[in-house]
């Protein structure tokens, strides 16, 4: 493993938190070899702070990593396609994004985040430009979260263009937001499955309760990402992989797969991201799960036209 970046790292009117770690510098070539037509549904630019400044609000600066590098990234590892999501380090300024999605020529659709006071045209503007969904950020070392009707508001709003949400929660957001959640209209795509605490057993009551979401659920779909930011055990994550392979078994078609490039906020431990491809056929044994998985899901759920 890493040991934490000591010194803050200068880039231009930005420095990086002290203990920030920067993305993997070299990943292996991965052993095992995506499938034609896979999508890294869920990775992140940041910056670079100069062209893109980060958000006065944010809770960490990261390193800048941008597009170029993402798609330097995408093509190492066989990945044909990109979802970018937006970060909390950008707060609601989706103008990095943006620029990615405009320079990925059909390659990437987007995540984005919007306040209520977004306006039609710039929504629209979103819309053309590839975004596809917007998040909502209720972790708290991340964000502040708003009332329901707040979030509702924008629901109602991106609804009619097609999109879907995608929520980053950990398990008591979950609890105290269920009735909202699973009121909602549209897709919900549940980041890193609900961040669950792997020192649990995978069929024990705590994980059941996100199984249940899924299975009482049909809208809800979950990232089964981030093997990194969830292993008390570090690589190859051996303690993620049967809450992993858990969610993509039972519900192969709701499922997302990502990189979560390039990493944001990781403090101990940086991933090689080959080796979280490798990680693949072992959440997905088949083929078929794989294909769905990869290819399939995010496919119909981000470029797929109404
Ligand atoms: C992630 C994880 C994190 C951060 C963000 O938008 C973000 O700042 O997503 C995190 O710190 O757990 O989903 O990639």
């Amino acid at each position: 493993m890493n040991e934490p970046a000591s010194e803050p790292v200068s880039q231009g009117a930005f420095t990086t938190d002290a203990d920030w770690l920067p993305y993997h510098p070299n990943p292996a070539r991965p052993t095992f070899r995506l499938p034609a037509g896979t999508v890294d549904a869920h990775c992140h630019v940041f910056g670079p702070g100069a062209a893109f400044p980060y958000a006065p609000e944010r809770r960490y600066t990261p390193c800048d990593a941008g597009k170029d590098d993402l798609f330097a990234l995408r093509d190492f590892l066989g990945v044909a396609r990109n979802v970018i999501v937006q970060a909390t380090c950008h707060g609601a300024d989706n103008s990095a994004l943006v620029d990615a999605l405009r320079a990925a020529g059909g390659r990437a659709r987007g995540v984005a985040t919007v306040r209520a006071e977004v306006t039609d045209a710039e929504l629209a503007a979103l819309h053309e430009a590839g975004v596809r969904g917007v998040r909502f950020t209720f972790v708290r070392r991340l964000a502040d979260p708003e009332p329901d009707a707040y979030y509702r508001s924008i629901v109602d709003r991106v609804a009619a263009l097609g999109w879907h949400v995608v929520v980053y929660l950990e398990a008591a957001d979950l609890a105290e937001r269920w009735d909202f959640l699973t009121s909602l209209p549209t897709t919900v795509v549940v980041d890193h499955m609900g961040r669950p605490d792997v020192t649990k057993p995978v069929d024990g009551p705590e994980f059941a309760r996100f199984l249940t979401l899924l299975r009482e659920h049909p809208r809800f779909w979950s990232k089964v990402t981030c093997p990194d930011r969830l292993t008390k055990t570090g690589p190859p994550y051996d303690d993620v992989v049967p809450f992993a392979r858990a969610v993509v078994e039972a519900f192969p078609d709701r499922v997302l797969w990502g990189t979560d490039w390039p990493h944001p906020n990781l403090k101990s431990h940086m991933p090689d991201d080959g080796v979280l491809v490798d990680l693949v056929p072992r959440i997905a044994p088949t083929e078929d799960l794989r294909r769905r998985l990869l290819i399939d899901n995010p496919t119909r759920l981000y470029w797929s036209e109404p």
